[in-house]
């Protein structure tokens, strides 16, 4: 089988507080994709269990995430939409990059040493090793391209790293075996456009996240209309008007992210917004944000309500999904072991 030239994958954890920025950042970016390319999109609930084991209802969360992404328009009979654990192959392939990764690699990620904080001695081997799961995750159907946020870059550039060494180290027996010069892409990551980093509604300074613990921080994409207004308007800002160029943003974080954030929710540049906002008060840039964030999440909530209210349908989606997913992962996975040289 030769590579493919133009599939896309991504996952979301199912971690809960699904938000604005998973949507911006990711969502929305493997809707756009769909038109152009064989998409396959993924509930990593393998990667949830890394920070917290217990998790407090994975299922629902993991319905949740599959929810979200056909209630924003993923197209799950012409792509794939699956959970990550109903798809063995991942967990074979992240071992084997286990051995193809490096030590110094992995040490470097700035994401393990974010979450597990000071007391890394006590973070779990999964959180340390997530990074080459993820590039598992992505090669298992040699991806092409992954939409991801802009946190996620250095865990591309890993992933790319390990596709070379694999390539590299194994390049006679991929030739022998008739893959040519390469078996593994040395996959793009897609980041780009207005909404690569949503931060806090309380701290311009801090990515919005799942994890934070103040709800007020983030908008969730389950948040009733009124419960969206009242976080916008809450949102810290300092006392100054808005700008009328995107210089005048700088050193005003928060200010900077309401407008970024406006701008992805209307699909236009952030210059365009401060030419239609300079000047005015946040007393007045603020309804106009809560207006149209509203209006644009107000269907996917609806929907993704909807789809919530029955459970057994999503589960079928997400059955039917790892079907198709294993069949391109298990041929993947064969040509992986003849590559390393295992029995069988
Ligand atoms: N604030 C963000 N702005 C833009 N994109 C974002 N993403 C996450 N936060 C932002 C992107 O959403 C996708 C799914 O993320 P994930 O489930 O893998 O979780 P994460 O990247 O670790 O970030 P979260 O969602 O905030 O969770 P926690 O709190 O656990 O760190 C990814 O493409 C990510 O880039």
């Amino acid at each position: 089988m030769g590579q493919p030239t133009n599939r896309v994958f991504s996952g979301v954890q199912p971690t809960g507080n699904l938000h604005l920025g998973n949507y911006l950042g990711a969502i929305r970016k493997f809707v756009a994709l769909q038109d152009s390319h064989e998409c396959i999109y993924c509930v990593v609930d393998l990667h949830a269990v890394t920070a917290d084991l217990v998790q407090k209802d994975l299922q629902n969360q993991t319905r949740e995430i599959a929810a979200a992404f056909i209630a924003s328009g993923i197209d799950p009979k012409k792509h794939i939409v699956f959970n990550q654990s109903q798809v063995r192959e991942h967990s074979e392939l992240a071992w084997l990059f286990n051995c193809v990764a490096r030590m110094g690699w992995l040490r470097r990620m700035t994401q393990f040493k974010e979450k597990a904080g000071k007391d890394s001695e006590n973070a779990s081997v999964g959180l340390f090793t997530y990074p080459n799961l993820m590039a598992a995750d992505i090669l298992t159907y040699r991806a092409t391209h992954v939409p991801v946020g802009d946190d996620q870059k250095q865990h591309l550039e890993l992933t790319r790293d390990i596709a070379a060494k694999f390539n590299n180290d194994f390049a006679e027996r991929i030739a022998a075996l008739g893959h040519g010069d390469s078996y593994f892409p040395l996959t793009e990551p897609v980041i780009e456009g207005e909404a690569t980093r949503i931060m806090s509604l309380r701290d311009g300074s801090r990515k919005m996240s799942k994890s934070e613990p103040s709800d007020m921080s983030r908008i969730n994409l389950t948040d009733s209309s009124d419960d969206i207004a009242k976080k916008i308007r809450k949102a810290r800002t300092d006392p100054e008007p808005l700008p009328d160029n995107l210089d005048g943003l700088k050193e005003r974080p928060e200010a900077d992210n309401l407008v970024s954030i406006f701008a992805a929710l209307s699909e236009v540049s952030s210059e365009e917004v401060l030419r239609q906002y300079g000047g005015k008060q946040f007393g007045e840039f603020k309804p106009a944000l809560a207006d149209l964030a509203v209006e644009k999440l107000a269907p996917i909530n609806r929907e993704m309500r909807r789809l919530m209210d029955d459970p057994a349908g999503v589960d079928a989606v997400l059955k039917e999904g790892a079907e198709k997913a294993r069949e391109i992962a298990s041929v993947t996975l064969s040509e992986v072991r003849d590559i390393f040289g295992f029995i069988g």
